[in-house]
């Protein structure tokens, strides 16, 4: 293992640690953030720990963190990590990563029923030894075995919000390197898909060895599988794959549309090419004769083949009769057939319409959320914190909403630049009733409701009540309609053709719920919204600053749905977003 996953993997357990001993949650947080940093960062950290100033220079290192790096670099090992090892049994760890299991639940199953690694706890939950633990009630412990299959089965596919950090990383160290003439990622990551098997890089450079031993060397690498002239595989600390493809700078535009994919959408491509007279390979689109070299493998434009097209994807489309044809259309959804709309883009988004502040679960107060919002150029942030019925996420009993109204109507009369909304993630009920009364909901400019409970219901009962908050005259938005986790909680499974069609009816939007782990819409869900003419919201659920940077993966997925902009709430002048939302007030 490389220095920097080895510390990646050590802060890593360290926040675990903490976590479970109950430290306080900014302690878990800044370890948990080191980890995710080192794991991002292709220098190595052994190198910028000759000085400190270099590692306190990255975003999300501390002074106290780059102490505990130098210590490692210099001694081998972390004293506080040794001394924390010595509070929890090591396989406790992992139970930590089960689905659906917090902290409080790992300790009681540790200190209340024995449980110390995963083995302990599949052989308990079988014995029923674990139904005498306070609070384990028999469906606590049924969600918890559901959880355990549901992980193993999720495998190792990469969350979109993971895999795009690292990729983007990979892509400006390498590109920095001398002789490098172009470097793109490319693969289902460029489709923008919600997970990602593998992060695939192109390149043209002029000393491929260079950058062949850049990238087998990179400072989170923790194996090299391969290494070639053309093609090199490495794993990283976190067990993702990377390939690197070094190819002709002629044949860039034929290797970058082949390994983007989908391979559904190549083999349409070639079906096309060969109606045409052609043969389209990761070369080139070629004149039929001759593109196959029968016993000889090498590209053929180093047979003396000529392509018909090959440096740009647009000349390759362009050959076979086809408009370009974004990436994150590339799956045979109907992209051949169909006219292409104008898809919406990141800086389309003009207004965030579901943000939460320290009222309830955010880190932000109204002031500071507000001033996010408009450094991030939106004209409107809609201030819509959780309601009475989400204890552990501190929501709002009626009377502190109303408070929490005055103060948000309050902070708009004060601060300049941007519009200030006074609404509420109100909570969709198990039986769809909402949180609040339909006289507190009529005094809110915005009312998104949303699945926070009761989220493994039968899919009849998760459609009726669905259906019910889509039909209420006073709710806007329907907030991540399935409450599913991308490989951790498969959520509510309703009838989505019946929710579009409710949503057109009654004009309410649907959201896509830009968070990484939710991405809910989904893709295909969008795309049944945008098909029967439904509105849809992007929205970033921000609690932090930080989480305005989730925008582009709501927008990919959207895009994904084939959502053009002028059915995106979100990209509307402030005009037209007000005089909407006042419409049932
Ligand atoms: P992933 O990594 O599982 O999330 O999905 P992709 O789409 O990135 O797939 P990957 O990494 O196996 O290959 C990258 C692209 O290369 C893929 O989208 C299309 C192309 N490709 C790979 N293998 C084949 C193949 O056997 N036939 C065709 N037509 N294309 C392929
Ligand atoms: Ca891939
Ligand atoms: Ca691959
Ligand atoms: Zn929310």
């Amino acid at each position: 293992m490389s220095t920097n996953a080895e510390l990646a993997t050590i802060f890593a357990e360290m926040a675990g640690i903490l976590e479970l001993t109950g430290a306080n949650r900014f302690r878990v947080n800044a370890h948990d953030r080191v980890a995710r940093v080192l794991e991002a960062l292709p220098d190595d950290v052994a190198e910028l720990a000759d000085d400190p100033a270099r590692l306190t220079a990255i975003d999300g290192i501390g002074e106290g963190s780059a102490k505990k790096i130098i210590e490692y670099v210099e001694t081998g090992r972390i004293g506080e990590h040794d001394e924390l090892r010595r509070e929890v049994p090591a396989g406790l760890l992992d139970v930590l990563k089960v689905p659906g299991l917090g902290p409080k639940t790992v300790r009681a199953l540790w200190e209340k029923g024995g449980v110390v690694d995963i083995a302990t706890l599949r052989a308990k939950l079988e014995s029923g030894e674990l139904e005498s633990i306070p609070r384990m009630g028999k469906k606590t412990l049924e969600n918890i075995r559901d959880n355990l299959a549901y992980a193993d089965q999720a495998g190792r596919r990469l969350r979109l919000g993971a895999a795009l950090p690292i990729a983007e990383n990979i892509v400006e160290h390498l590109q920095r390197l001398e002789g490098v003439t172009r470097l793109e990622y490319a693969g289902s990551l460029r489709r923008g898909r919600e997970t990602i098997g593998d992060i695939d890089i192109l390149a043209c450079t002029d000393d491929p060895a260079a950058l062949t031993d850049a990238f087998t060397g990179m400072g989170h690498v923790d194996r090299v599988i391969a290494s070639g002239e053309t093609k090199s595989s490495v794993r990283l600390a976190d067990g993702v794959q990377v390939d690197l493809r070094i190819v002709d700078p002629d044949a860039f535009g034929a290797a970058l549309l082949y390994f983007t994919g989908s391979k559904e959408h190549n083999v349409v491509l070639r079906e096309r090419s060969i109606k045409r007279g052609m043969r389209l390979n990761e070369y080139g689109l070629f004149p039929d004769e001759g593109a196959d070299g029968r016993d000889d493998d090498r590209p053929p434009q180093k047979r003396g083949i000529s392509p018909v097209a090959s440096r740009r994807e647009e000349e390759i489309y362009r050959a076979l009769d086809l408009p370009y044809i974004p990436p994150e259309l590339r799956e045979d959804r109907g992209e051949f057939d169909h006219d292409l709309p104008e898809l919406v883009e990141v800086d389309d988004i003009r207004a965030e319409l579901h943000a939460h502040t320290t009222a309830s679960d955010g880190t932000m107060s109204i002031d500071e959320l507000a001033e996010e919002a408009r450094a991030r150029g939106l004209h409107t942030i809609a201030v819509t914190d959780h309601s009475r019925s989400s204890v552990q996420a501190n929501g709002l009993s009626d009377d502190r909403l109303r408070e929490h109204i005055d103060a948000v109507r309050d902070a708009n009369t004060r601060i300049e630049g941007i519009t200030l909304l006074a609404g509420s993630e109100v909570d969709i009920l198990a039986d769809g009733r909402l949180d609040y009364g339909d006289d507190l909901l009529a005094e809110l400019d915005v009312v998104v409701a949303s699945p926070h409970s009761s989220l493994r219901q039968d899919r009849k009962k998760a459609t009726a009540r669905l259906l019910r908050a889509i039909r209420h005259p006073l709710v806007h938005i329907l907030g991540h309609p399935t409450g599913r986790m991308i490989n951790s909680r498969p959520g509510l499974d309703p009838d989505i053709s019946r929710l579009v069609d409710a949503a057109v009816e009654h004009e309410t939007a649907l959201e896509i719920n830009a968070n990484p782990a939710r991405l809910d819409l989904r893709d295909t869900h969008v795309r049944a919204a945008v098909d029967a003419g439904a509105l849809l919201a992007i929205n970033t659920d921000a609690h932090s600053p930080a989480h305005f940077d989730f925008l582009r993966y709501g927008v990919l997925t959207a895009r994904r749905g084939w959502l053009p902009a002028d059915r995106c709430l979100n990209t509307w002048s402030s005009r037209t977003l007000h005089a909407w939302l006042k419409r049932s007030r």
